[in-house]
């Protein structure tokens, strides 16, 4: 049976497009951005979960290519009509797969690109890879204004299963017109010899210059299964149960986590997910300029989604589900093996050595559901933890390619960036990722409060000023909500429900442990922050509100302005002991490096849910001793 949250099936999405034709005549000069599950509201989903309503609905944009005109649609599925059409005057509607591929396509076969590479000495069109970028609106020439625009850069490997990315034909940058798939006109400053010969760009074994060291098998095994269930996309383990969405922008999401507590199911969260991933490259060259991704609003991590391998992605016993998406003509598409669920030895989760009793040790574990990204050059991966004692942690890796170019003289070290190869160099840039973080702890009343330590003024009994302090502040109006980080009071985001204490008399709370925070440092007047203001605070906190979703907006292809977390938190709305949404802003400042050429190790960088006075003790004292080995 159908849960009211799971994502759309292939069926589902191909009816929804069919009614939307049906009835709205889209046709085959239309493309389809995005469809999706419209999530049921809060307040209707334990009558829709015990089957007592039954309604299904999705959610599409969509736009005419001919005149550039986009709509959002809701549709019922079980009523099998449009319920909802609504024109939206001015907005770029999320890019594509089908769109960069076509633009790749176009370019390759085009004249005037094709005799740019000429004069270039390339003639091998099967080596060259055109990569579409999405523009912000400030840096849309004024004569294309209006259009959907793409930029390009053009690469070239070298050979015919080198790297894609390895040699930047700098220089050179096709703009787009995305809806008549025309080449608008070709950047092109003469120079950027593709020839780079010395660059050592490769990752493929058979194309390394250095033998693959050896390395000793590595196995593990869960010889009498896993510990973990999944009853159709509810999942249950030791004491989490939690249930598994996932959709076109955001990727996984994560529903209803709950922690099972000597019988009692107590909700923790309502919704995880990553809203926004925000990408300024910090170099104003031309080739660089234009280069800040948003790679949820513009792209989707859904749609960037990756096939995952056991033994090389997830190590162990490892379930898989699939993910369902759809092309930009409304058809279905099914990612396999897209989430991975298994379980993970964590070192040691307690221990004290007695001289009378000897040593008592338990080892941790922990449920680990994860998915993968592939955006053009770069991967992230993103997983969520869930640990014996309560805690979530939500680590991203950051790998892949970065982007280079050539350096603009020989021997010359540029200011933005590091020189990472031969004549070639990484600009510097900050992967800022917004965490939507739908916290109901033992319930929907909930307060955040900043906690801050405080040392003591020294002075009576206290002469040394050894005390120290914690001073809780609730955060009561949106205005309070934005919140930066704060090294030097240990500054911490706590979320309370005053209305349920837990055995000490306390309330019960769960803390965001701010790890991976990042500084915007852009100029106020800069187009980035115009766009993407929600970078500007480490923590926003707002009302729960069914259609806030987007904290750049919900079209931040072309924007002009983020009429996401800015325009919504303008109205200082309370957020006191009610449905609160915390918004996290962390992610990774590249500072680039030799190191991260030709292929990037993994940039790991995480933050921690933990549980403050939500448990009477540590809850996992009955975690049982496992079996030693000699
Ligand atoms: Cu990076």
């Amino acid at each position: 049976m159908t849960h009211p949250l799971d994502p759309l099936t292939a069926d589902e999405i191909r009816q929804a497009a069919g009614i939307v034709r049906r009835d709205r005549g889209v046709g085959d000069g239309w493309r389809f951005a995005s469809i999706e599950l419209k999530e049921p509201a809060k307040a209707d989903l334990p009558e829709l979960a015990a089957g007592r309503q039954n309604s299904r609905e999705a959610l599409v944009v969509c736009w005419n290519r001919a005149d550039g005109r986009a709509y959002r649609a809701s549709v019922s599925l079980t009523g099998d009509q449009v319920t909802g059409w609504e024109h939206l005057p001015g907005q770029q509607p999320n890019m594509t797969v089908d769109e960069w591929h076509e633009c790749d396509e176009m370019l390759r076969g085009h004249p005037d690109i094709i005799a740019a590479l000429g004069r270039r000495g390339i003639t091998d069109l099967s080596r060259v890879l055109a990569d579409m970028w999405a523009y912000g609106a400030a840096l849309v020439p004024p004569r294309y204004a209006g259009q959907r625009l793409g930029w390009c850069d053009l690469w070239y490997r070298g050979s015919e299963r080198g790297n894609p990315y390895a040699h930047h034909l700098t220089g050179l940058h096709p703009v787009v017109d995305l809806n008549t798939m025309t080449l608008l006109e070709l950047e092109d400053n003469g120079g950027g010899d593709a020839s780079a010969a010395k660059v050592m760009g490769e990752y493929l074994p058979d194309l390394l210059p250095m033998r693959l060291r050896e390395v000793a098998p590595l196995e593990v095994s869960q010889p009498d299964g896993v510990g973990f269930t999944l009853d159709g996309n509810l999942l249950r383990w030791q004491n989490w149960q939690l249930r598994i969405g996932f959709n076109h922008r955001e990727g996984l999401v994560l529903h209803q986590v709950a922690f099972l507590d000597a019988g009692r199911l107590r909700p923790v969260a309502h919704r995880l997910s990553f809203a926004e991933m925000v990408v300024p490259y910090r170099d104003a060259s031309p080739d660089h300029y234009r280069r800040t991704a948003f790679d949820i609003g513009e792209w989707g991590l859904g749609f960037m989604t990756t096939s995952l391998e056991a033994g090389c992605d997830c190590l162990g016993e490892i379930t898989y589900l699939d993910a369902v998406l759809h092309d930009s003509r409304g058809e279905p598409v099914t990612v396999p093996n897209a989430i991975c669920v298994h379980e993970e030895d964590s070192g040691v989760l307690w221990k004290h050595v007695d001289e009378r009793t000897g040593t008592e040790v338990r080892r941790a574990r922990r449920l680990v559901v994860s998915f993968h990204v592939t955006v053009a050059n770069y991967e992230y991966l993103v997983y969520w933890r869930f640990y014996q004692d309560g805690g979530i942690e939500c680590e991203v890796r950051a790998t892949g390619i970065m982007v280079t170019s050539h350096i603009a003289a020989p021997g010359s070290r540029p200011a933005n960036g590091t020189v990472v190869d031969h004549g070639s160099y990484a600009p510097f840039h900050q992967h800022f990722i917004v965490a939507r973080l739908d916290m109901d702890v033992d319930g929907t009343g909930n307060t955040v409060y900043a906690t801050q330590s405080r040392p003591a003024e020294p002075g009576g009994d206290d002469p040394y000023a050894l005390g120290l302090t914690v001073v809780s502040t609730p955060l009561r109006t949106e205005a309070a909500g934005k919140q930066d980080y704060d090294w030097s009071t240990q500054r911490g985001w706590k979320v309370v429900n005053d209305n349920v204490r837990n055995a000490l008399g306390a309330p019960v709370g769960y803390k965001l442990v701010p790890s991976a925070a990042i500084p915007a440092l852009l100029d106020p007047a800069s187009p980035v922050l115009a766009r993407a203001g929600a970078i500007g605070h480490t923590l926003w906190v707002t009302p729960y509100r069914e259609d806030e979703r987007w904290p750049c907006g919900d079209f931040p292809v072309q924007a002009v302005r983020d009429t996401g977390l800015p325009a919504w938190t303008e109205a200082d709305r309370p957020i006191e002991n009610t449905d609160v949404v915390l918004w996290y802003v962390f992610g990774i400042h590249h500072i680039t490096r030799p190191e991260d050429w030709p292929v990037m190790p993994s940039d790991i960088v995480s933050f921690w849910l933990k549980p403050v006075g939500f448990f009477d003790r540590n809850p996992a004292l009955d975690v049982p001793p496992s079996h030693s080995h000699h």
